[in-house]
């Protein structure tokens, strides 16, 4: 078949793959969100291996809809620290109805926005809604908000196996990324995402996942 190559798979016993598949359990588990960073640096060569991890993800058409704009520049995550909490002042003290105020509570989330200047990197993914053709025309983007999405998970795992933490912040609305960042006009910002070390006393909610039984539905 024209364009196509044969697949590179390595076949594992069961037993192998149950072990692996456990592990990897395990080590999600200790996956957790902290509003607490540390500013101690983050080498380079770790954010461009993670965003490259990201990028394996599949996508609509295999566009990769993405990119991912990766600040250390202490003055540039300054400024987009004022303009998230100017707006995030907006939503948690006009914006934000008592039923959604009610759930961030126990979260201890608020306006201070305090880990884009603290930890060592801010990774802001945008979306890109337009692509350029071939013939020179721009054309739309297909499932973008999905494939990001996906390609956004795959990017906390990488971090994560590799001992570094994120937080995914939405700062609404977002518009002021594209500007700070001088993003083009067919890209939008999804989500912001500082990225280092936990601080030595980072502390975070005390959560419980749900189980399997409330996540699954099963068809057998
Ligand atoms: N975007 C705000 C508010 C916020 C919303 C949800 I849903 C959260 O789980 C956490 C925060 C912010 O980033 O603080």
């Amino acid at each position: 078949m024209n364009g196509f190559i044969p697949l590179e798979y390595n076949p594992m016993e069961e037993s192998q793959m149950l072990a692996i598949a456990k592990q990897c359990l395990v080590e999600m588990e200790t996956r957790r969100t902290t509003r607490h960073f540390s500013s101690k640096p983050v080498p380079k060569e770790l954010l461009e291996l993670a965003i490259q991890c990201a990028s394996t993800a599949p996508s609509g058409a295999h566009l990769q809809p993405w990119t991912f704009a990766v600040i250390s520049n202490q003055e540039l995550k300054q400024r987009i620290r004022e303009a998230a909490e100017a707006e995030e002042r907006r939503t948690y003290e006009e914006r934000m109805p008592e039923a959604w105020a009610e759930l961030l509570r126990p979260l201890g989330t608020d306006h201070v926005k305090e880990h884009i200047t603290t930890a060592p990197w801010t990774v802001v993914l945008f979306k890109q809604n337009k692509r350029l053709r071939d013939n020179g025309e721009w054309g739309p983007t297909y499932y973008a908000t999905e494939s990001v999405g996906i390609a956004a998970g795959m990017f906390i795992v990488a971090l994560h196996r590799m001992g570094l933490c994120t937080l995914t912040h939405t700062p609404s609305p977002m518009g002021f990324l594209r500007e700070l960042l001088q993003r083009p006009e067919h890209e939008s910002a999804l989500l912001l995402m500082p990225v280092g070390y936990p601080a030595e006393d980072a502390m975070v909610p005390d959560l419980k996942r749900k189980n399997l039984n409330e996540i699954s539905a099963w068809y057998e």
